[in-house]
């Protein structure tokens, strides 16, 4: 059971000094991207859920904008999914999600740049903006995608990490949990030709299994209601998701 969203009217919860404490709404995909790291790091962290239509005061005293993901490490707090992962990666060296050569490395972090704009259209795409046809969606996406498949070719592994998913793979992941949200929006997938992504569709087969992305697997389904809560202003019950 996710712990519970704390709103508008809740205290903070006293943070644990032998712990890090993460900041975070359980169907958030950056949010999600910390939680995978921590989680494949083996780091021991506490989670401190926020409703995020209805903030807690306090949390601005955390994070002035509001946002999460933010993760306290007692002595600082820290923001932004890609920064803090990479902060993880660092400080942990447990498990390394980078390549050891910094030129690879650099051209990890290259890639994951390359995610927000697929993330936009995402977006974009399931909470119906522009009203598209789904082929129009299909050839929005396309390019965005061909840029991660001809990544995946160029390797010639399962994974951007290589033989097991490492950062690339984790800060994409979130998005492709919720890829099959789409289908529900419009009631049939997006018309992609059965030759187009062969890899990143045997990516993420994979990546489903992958336990550390099971252990915290939720599905379309759940996203498909958080999307809802957002565009049809319904209550904000993100506990009885
Ligand atoms: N660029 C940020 C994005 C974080 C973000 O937008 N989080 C959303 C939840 S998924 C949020 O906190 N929204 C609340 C708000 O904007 O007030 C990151 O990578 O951490």
């Amino acid at each position: 059971m996710p712990e519970p969203h704390l709103t508008v009217g809740s205290q903070q919860p006293p943070k644990q000094d032998d712990k890090l404490r993460l900041y975070s709404m359980e169907y958030c995909p950056y949010a999600q991207r910390v939680r995978l790291v921590l989680n494949a790091k083996k780091i021991p962290y506490d989670t401190v859920n926020l409703n995020l239509i209805n903030k807690p005061d306090w949390y601005f005293k955390v994070h002035p904008e509001g946002k999460v993901p933010a993760i306290d490490t007692g002595s600082e707090v820290l923001v932004e999914s890609l920064d803090i992962s990479d902060y993880l990666d660092e400080k942990y060296p447990d498990n390394p999600l980078y390549p050891k050569d910094p030129e690879a490395k650099k051209r990890d972090q290259e890639l994951i740049q390359k995610i927000s704009p697929l993330t936009g259209t995402f977006y974009k795409c399931v909470s119906k903006q522009g009203d598209k046809s789904v082929e129009d969606w299909a050839k929005e996406f396309t390019p965005h995608l061909d840029i991660f498949e001809t990544e995946l070719s160029a390797r010639g592994t399962a994974y951007f990490g290589g033989d097991k998913p490492a950062m690339v793979d984790y800060m994409l992941w979130p998005w492709a949990e919720r890829a099959g949200t789409i289908a529900i929006a419009y009631g049939q997938q997006l018309p992609f030709g059965a030759d187009q992504f062969p890899l990143l569709r045997k990516w993420r087969k994979s990546m489903r299994e992958d336990p550390v992305c099971s252990q915290i697997y939720h599905g379309p389904e759940k996203f498909w209601k958080v999307v809802e809560i957002k565009t049809k202003k319904m209550p904000p019950d993100y506990d009885s998701i």
